[in-house]
């Protein structure tokens, strides 16, 4: 038994608690399903915002080349990965849940596809709040929203190499902040960290190197001057449901 498997097991893990892929195989969590948690189909999503529309926090070059060639090239892969293999139709939430037995192709690449996904649309140029549920259920979990910041800005800025960091629940309801490495996402069974995403930052540096170079926490800051905290609100109450 590796490692990781057996802190999870005795439940030394951050998150002992899986989760039923069932559970997350919803149109909140899985874009690859509909309302009637049916298979739609993958396809590459559009960005929901002009590729300037994040300036001057997200620059318009890292846009274009993010989303165009970076998100596209894992969508693509995603699709050549998952051909062949009795897989392409199955959606992304069920082949997380049991990505380790998987080939490596359709966890980088379907982590990817479905990363930057959720990263794309958990950003916005509109001015938006987190609702005061959401606000009281951070300050439970993590002792005030300036803890929250501080662990979230701590888990992207010191995951080593790429990544992403994250806020998610598990299935009691408990708010985690955490990092994956590479493309892992908190769906995998094979993440140390496990829960449904509500907020995800891509720390890879191709996120942020054109403007803001080395200099990973300025990108940080800048991250939560465009968070969508409708989608997040959206996200936390589907997953409050669960
Ligand atoms: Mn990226």
């Amino acid at each position: 038994m590796e490692r990781r498997q057996f802190l999870s097991t005795v439940g030394l893990g951050a998150v002992a608690v899986a989760l039923p892929a069932e559970l997350l195989a919803t149109p909140v969590f899985d874009f690859s399903i509909n309302e009637n948690g049916d298979f739609t189909g993958h396809s590459f999503p559009d960005l929901p915002y002009a590729f300037d529309a994040l300036e001057p926090n997200i620059d318009k070059m890292t846009m274009e080349i993010h989303y165009d060639r970076h998100h596209r090239g894992y969508y693509n892969k995603f699709i050549a990965a998952v051909e062949g293999t009795g897989h392409e139709s199955t959606p992304l939430s069920k082949l997380f849940a049991k990505v380790s037995k998987l080939s490596s192709g359709i966890r980088n690449n379907g982590g990817g596809y479905y990363n930057h996904t959720l990263f794309w649309n958990n950003m916005t140029p509109d001015k938006t709040e987190p609702t005061t549920k959401l606000k009281k259920a951070i300050d439970d979990n993590f002792g005030s929203w300036e803890k929250f910041q501080e662990q979230f800005n701590n888990a992207a800025a010191r995951r080593f190499g790429s990544g992403w960091a994250w806020l998610v629940m598990d299935a009691k309801k408990k708010l985690f902040v955490g990092s994956t490495a590479n493309q892992d996402n908190p769906l995998m069974d094979v993440s140390d960290l496990r829960g449904i995403p509500l907020l995800a930052l891509d720390v890879w540096e191709h996120a942020y190197y054109l403007k803001y170079q080395n200099k990973r926490p300025d990108y940080i800051s800048a991250f939560w001057n465009v968070i969508n905290w409708d989608e997040v609100n959206r996200r936390f109450q589907k997953a409050l449901k669960l």
